[in-house]
């Protein structure tokens, strides 16, 4: 057996702990007790974190098993560790998925299967409106070791059937896509893709499983900045990939542990699961929150696009309803002043707080022309469908007359001449 799969067994043998709640348990439910037996080892409540690099072996022998993937137990930490296969358990059975990798950041959960999936001169096709990183890792990371990778407008899906090649592995998508919050349908890519054996990878970071999920509606891979929902507080970095178990033993064996090394830390690990508790409970006040915000928005005269899939008026609202169970907790907006009043706006919020991620309990505003998109030109942005003048928000937990209070008084002072920055 070679390096990769032993690690590969090895990694079959640490997943499949399971325990603690059946399946048949709501969403709610399982977010809180999946995979961990509050009555085993020591009683405890809460899952230990482990904090430990590397584990013993009771003789030679056992390691060299363990290693061999004959036996179960753990080895070393950037293989697997409890409390992030705790995680790994649980994040798999919110998003359906047989098995799930979690990591040092969502970039590093995107390339760690990037790097799996893909070889020189393949081909990935990735939807035009991405998250400024994922473009960029694409543009000058992929593309630099030989994989081709082509940019399409995948919300109008008829236009993949004729883009796939004979060395197209891969369609990358995410759903709203960030920033511009335009959707793809899953269905209608899987039902193309699968067809010609060609692998569909959802970003689902904007929705959480909590409001979407792709595995069920035919995609093959998850991934997620964990760093902003699944955590919710904004005090992390992580991510997650999560499909079948055979290709998630290979992420692991490869693009994890040899190529990317962006392991996760086990203490990381334990706050997502503490910020999965509650995840049910956030996404609907995110919703909430977010929905009132872009209805107040899009009643005023000087706001040119409000752009939210809550919106009776958003162009995607029927397939919003039908691949989300909630519109969620972001929305973009563009006003008539250009980039110049936007910025304006951004710079007179006094409770919203001027900051790139998303997902957190504080609302969040930036700019994404010269903030998250900036890793694109202005040229590419116009092909890419990223206005210079659009307004991201990441609705918070915050109060919503507080938050709507905000917004009217910043959007006054947009209005009104330049101002100098933060006078309250
Ligand atoms: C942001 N986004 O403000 P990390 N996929 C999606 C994302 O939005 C992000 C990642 C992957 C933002 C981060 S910008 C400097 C701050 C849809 C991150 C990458 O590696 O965990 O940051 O996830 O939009």
């Amino acid at each position: 057996m070679d390096d990769t799969s032993n690690l590969r067994s090895r990694a079959r043998n640490t997943h499949s702990a399971t325990g603690g709640a059946p399946a048949r348990h709501a969403f709610a439910t399982r977010a809180i007790h999946h995979g961990h037996d509050p009555y085993g080892d020591d009683g405890a409540l809460n899952p230990p974190v482990h904090l430990s690099a590397t584990y013993t072996f009771p003789t030679v022998e056992e390691g060299a098993a363990r290693f061999a993937g004959e036996a179960p137990g753990y080895l070393y930490s950037r293989v697997g560790n409890p409390t992030t296969c705790l995680l790994e358990a649980r994040l798999a059975d919110l998003e359906g998925g047989e098995a799930a990798l979690v990591t040092a950041s969502g970039m590093g959960a995107i390339a760690a299967l990037m790097w799996t999936l893909l070889a020189p001169g393949d081909e990935l096709i990735a939807d035009q409106t991405l998250y400024g990183c994922t473009y960029s890792y694409f543009t000058h990371g992929l593309a630099r070791f030989g994989v081709r990778v082509t940019f399409l407008d995948l919300s109008d899906p008829t236009r993949l059937a004729a883009a796939l090649g004979p060395r197209t592995r891969a369609v990358f998508f995410e759903t709203p896509a960030n920033p511009n919050m335009r959707l793809v349908d899953i269905e209608a890519i899987a039902a193309i893709t699968r067809r010609r054996g060609v692998r569909t990878v959802v970003d689902n970071t904007y929705c959480t499983p909590y409001l979407q999920r792709p595995l069920e509606l035919g995609a093959d891979f998850v991934v997620h900045s964990a760093t902003k929902y699944l955590g919710g507080h904004g005090d992390l970095l992580a991510g997650a990939v999560i499909g079948p178990r055979d290709a998630l033993d290979e992420i692991r064996a490869t693009g994890l542990k040899d190529m990317t090394g962006a392991v996760l830390s086990s203490q990381d690990a334990y706050l997502v699961l503490r910020g999965l508790k509650t995840l049910a409970l956030r996404m609907q006040r995110h919703s909430e929150n977010a929905l009132a915000l872009a209805e107040w928005l899009a009643a005023q005269d000087d706001i040119a696009a409000v752009h939210y899939p809550g919106l009776a008026s958003f162009p995607q609202v029927a397939l919003a309803r039908r691949q989300m169970s909630l519109p969620g907790g972001m929305l973009a907006f563009e006003l008539s002043g250009g980039r110049d009043a936007g910025r304006r706006f951004i710079d007179a919020l006094r409770l919203i707080a001027r900051a790139v991620s998303l997902g957190e309990a504080e609302s969040l505003a930036q700019h994404p022309a010269s903030m998250t998109h900036s890793t694109y030109t202005e040229a590419q942005r116009r092909v890419h469908g990223i206005g210079e003048g659009l307004v991201r928000i990441s609705a918070g937990l915050e109060d919503r007359g507080d938050l709507l209070d905000d917004v009217a008084r910043a959007l006054s002072r947009a209005r009104a001449e330049p101002q100098p920055r933060n006078i309250r």
